[in-house]
């Protein structure tokens, strides 16, 4: 499905001037809008493909409808979340849930829809059909060498899929560990962790990132081989140039301090990409910014610091993605939340004033900093990225457009009450 030209203008005009109001409002009190305003512009959050249907708990699944059953599908909900607010210009596969055949007819798809593919995703936490080897005791830290090999393999083979639709960055995240004391010899977990992923490296184009995903726990629940950043960076620095630490939002335990870990990754120059979501407890998968704005505000300040200090380019230096699961909200409502949410925290970031800051922490005015900080993230910016989208040519309130056009009953229409999306 496509959004029409005229249903995007007709949507616009009608907020226009309420829109106009607001945007003269935030002029006047933040100097730096026009450089702000371009800066969302040229900001893509890339969309996960494995997030576009309804996901569940292991007590079960209460699934959407219209979901798309293909990836030419999971495309098209993409390409119409990019057309609504023109910040989701990029798509994230899972192989082998997302398998291309046909390469070159999803690239040109792609195209047709302003997107291009961010990160590819390899799966050794599941077992497939027909697989010769099985993963129940991990992948590429197995102590069967046959049980590496496949995963191995597996790897180079995403590499070899994202190649050809043009992706330029392979995400790594493993389930591997152990569910009780004195399953795994943690050393030699390591090492041969250490080993099979030297021969992923080694199979990277020469452009190609690789991004070590973390996670503290979950699916094993005594020890993870990639438990945390300290663990992902170990990997990261004994690879090579083209290995980082990529950071998931809910893979910590409680209350860790990630925007701390961001600033130190970036420092070592080994701050690959990211994972957007949300979480009260665990791994939630919850819509980005629904639980602690304040703290995704706070990871935005720092890696907006941290990529200036290193005169990074914003939005083509980091992998950014969202990864979530929608258990009760319809997808494609929850990633305009999620994407909204994560302009939001940029825009706020971008508005701190670093200089006084840095005056502030040098001087050790620890109540200065908080106003400084505290005066960026409770200004209400809404109105640069509603501005930011429509000079890109998006809706001005995408949300309320995707209601009121009622999209989601036109992709029922075209697709049927009773499909079920690849993921988990
Ligand atoms: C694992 O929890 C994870 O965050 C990894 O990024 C996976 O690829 C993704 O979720 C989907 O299972
Ligand atoms: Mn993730």
């Amino acid at each position: 499905m496509q959004l029409e030209k005229h249903q995007l203008d007709r949507h616009n005009d009608k907020l226009f001037n309420g829109h106009q109001r607001k945007l003269s409002f935030v002029q006047e009190f933040t100097p730096e809008c026009e450089a702000i305003i371009k800066k969302l512009m040229a900001f893509q959050i890339g969309i996960p493909s494995w997030a576009l249907g309804n996901g569940g708990t292991r007590f079960g699944r209460f699934s959407g409808a219209g979901e798309p059953r293909n990836l030419e599908e999971k495309i098209e909900d993409v390409g119409l979340l990019h057309a609504l607010n023109r910040s989701s210009g990029a798509i994230s596969l899972h192989i082998p849930w997302d398998s291309v055949a046909d390469p070159s007819n999803i690239r040109n798809l792609a195209t047709q829809y302003g997107l291009r593919f961010d990160a590819m995703n390899s799966n050794t936490f599941q077992d497939q059909k027909g697989q010769e080897q099985s993963y129940k005791f991990g992948s590429l830290q197995h102590t069967d060498k046959a049980v590496r090999k496949q995963a191995i393999e597996h790897n180079i083979e995403v590499i070899r899929q994202g190649v050809a639709l043009g992706s330029e960055a392979l995400t790594i995240w493993l389930a591997d560990g152990s569910c009780f004391p004195g399953q795994l010899n943690f050393r030699n977990a390591f090492q041969r962790t250490l080993e099979s992923l030297k021969e992923i490296y080694a199979a990277l184009p020469a452009h190609w990132k690789v991004f070590i995903e973390y996670k503290a726990f979950e699916p094993n629940f005594y020890s993870t081989t990639v438990g945390d950043w300290g663990q992902s960076l170990l990997f990261a620095n004994k690879l090579g140039p083209k290995a980082f630490t990529l950071v998931d939002l809910g893979h910590h335990l409680p209350n860790a301090n990630i925007e701390q870990i961001v600033s130190l990754l970036l420092m070592e120059e080994k701050l690959g990409g990211f994972h957007f979501n949300d979480s009260k407890y665990g791994d939630d998968d919850l819509t980005a910014g629904s639980i602690k704005p304040y703290q995704l505000f706070l990871i935005f300040n720092e890696l907006v610091e941290g990529m200036d200090a290193r005169g990074m380019d914003h939005a083509s230096d980091l992998g950014w993605m969202i990864d979530a699961s929608h258990n009760i909200k319809d997808p494609l409502e929850d990633l305009m939340q999620s994407v909204e949410a994560i302009m939001i925290a940029y825009a706020q970031a971008l508005s701190v004033d670093r200089k006084a800051l840095q005056l502030a922490q040098q001087e050790n005015d620890v109540v200065r900093a908080q106003e400084i900080l505290q005066q960026a993230f409770r200004t209400d910016l809404r109105p640069l990225v509603a501005e930011a989208r429509f000079r890109a040519g998006g809706a001005l309130e995408p949300l309320s457009l995707f209601r009121d056009l009622e999209l989601r009953k036109e992709l029922i229409k075209e697709r049927g009450r009773e499909t079920v999306s690849t993921g988990l």
